[in-house]
């Protein structure tokens, strides 16, 4: 036998490739950010931003009463909008666990008047509406003593100027495992943080083998803004669409991993209660689609109301894509990158042999594209044929009023 052969890089146990590839079938999640921020309406960065110290944040935290939370209504959301996952902020860079831990307090059932579990709930819900449940865990600590020396942020909390790094790994490495034990079978985890200390050691290596010890399947989606390191399952963007970089903190490299961009829906993660410069359903689609042009999932946040109430700005949009995808999910859903890269007028996505081309900026009739190999039909999406000339110039349907038209290509045999 020859044991000395080296394993691909990119060589998984089959338990997490299977994961990755249902992974890139799935295309849509919903993101959602939700903690004790949220009652101050004012983002999930308001510890920071207003240098509020551990003492005040800790009694903020001691108010937290989502009474009208319903995971039942969150997930049914998550569902009639066509998305197939859902990625929650299990613990935001404040440090209080929305979750019951025994590795600290500071968590929303010990803490809090609410003394429920929000993600048990949440769990139970995806499992019996078909959802897959990601945990978001932030690396990075505005509050735990151990979360030291300080990186970046978190210097306004009031904390002594000490503390036990390998101690503090202990705890995440100790939540961790409690998140991929108590929940049942988990999508993954989505980690951020590590860039506010981008030079310390995070034993990286030993906090993902323990993730896919515990669950061979759970795929580890790092927002860390770098080219993928190993062990790694999915590269993310942030308010980006993949190598594009106008929020200044993406890396342009694209790894061979699954691909996936978050986004707000308006300016905000965490709620804002002033923050109603919300992107146009139109402009959603846009998003989602271009996003899947470029082999790569959108995961499209919600900031729901302290009280567990979701922002009706936000629940109307995620119906009307739903009611697109009722339509065109075909288009979206199962695909990978079309042969034709993206273009200002749209993107191309692909499933065997047929090729979706979403026109979605395009005023003139005639399309020229480039000429794929081989012999093409085109139709409308209604199945009506298209013209389509040797020089693979299209004649487009009207309905120029449409978020997308989708036209389908399919290669003939022989
Ligand atoms: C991070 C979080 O800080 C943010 O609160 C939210 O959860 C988002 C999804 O992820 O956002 C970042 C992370 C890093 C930078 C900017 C935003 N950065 O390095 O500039």
């Amino acid at each position: 036998m020859l044991l000395t052969l080296a394993q691909a890089p990119d060589a998984v146990p089959a338990e997490r490739a299977a994961a990755r590839q249902w992974y890139s079938d799935a295309r849509f999640g919903m993101f959602i950010h939700w903690g004790v921020y949220s009652q101050l309406g004012q983002g999930e960065w308001v510890m920071q931003n207003r240098s509020i110290a551990v003492a005040d944040y800790e009694w903020l935290a001691s108010q937290f009463n989502p009474v009208k939370f319903d995971a039942k209504t969150w997930v049914a959301l998550a569902k009639a909008a066509g998305m197939k996952y859902i990625t929650i902020t299990s613990r935001h860079h404040d440090g209080f666990s929305m979750f019951a831990t025994k590795a600290t307090r500071y968590n929303i059932v010990d803490w809090t008047p609410f003394q429920r579990d929000p993600l048990r709930e949440l769990a139970e819900e995806c499992r019996k509406q078909g959802i897959k449940l990601f945990f978001y865990y932030s690396q990075l600590d505005w509050h735990h003593p151990d979360y030291f020396p300080r990186g970046q942020t978190g210097r306004g909390s009031g904390r002594l100027e000490v503390g036990d790094w390998p101690k503090y790994l202990d705890f995440m490495d100790a939540q961790l495992t409690e998140l991929l034990t108590n929940y049942g079978s988990l999508g993954g985890i989505w980690f951020d943080g590590m860039w506010d200390k981008p030079d310390a050691d995070w034993r990286l290596a030993q906090t993902y083998a323990l993730i896919h010890k515990l669950q061979p399947a759970a795929l580890i989606v790092p927002n860390h803004h770098q080219a993928p390191l190993p062990g790694e399952d999915v590269q993310t963007f942030e308010q980006d669409l993949p190598g594009a970089n106008t929020a200044g903190f993406n890396t342009k490299t694209i790894g061979g991993l699954p691909l996936e961009t978050s986004l707000t829906m308006n300016d905000s993660w965490g709620f804002n209660l002033t923050d109603h410069h919300y992107k146009s359903t139109r402009e959603l689609i846009h998003y989602l689609v271009r996003a899947a042009g470029y082999g790569a999932n959108l995961l499209l946040n919600i900031g729901p109301r302290p009280d567990g109430t979701i922002p009706p700005e936000a629940e109307a949009r995620l119906k009307e894509i739903g009611g697109w995808m009722a339509t065109y999910g075909e288009s979206i859903y199962g695909t990978r990158a079309g042969p034709i890269a993206p273009r200002s007028w749209g993107v191309t996505t692909a499933r065997g042999d047929t090729v979706f081309v979403h026109v979605l900026d395009w005023n003139d009739p005639t399309l020229a594209l480039p000429v794929l190999a081989g012999t093409w039909k085109a139709k409308s999406w209604d199945g009506k044929p298209l013209p389509l000339t040797q020089g693979f110039t299209l004649t487009l349907p009207t309905a120029s009023d449409a978020s997308d038209r989708v036209i389908v290509l399919i290669k003939q045999k022989g």
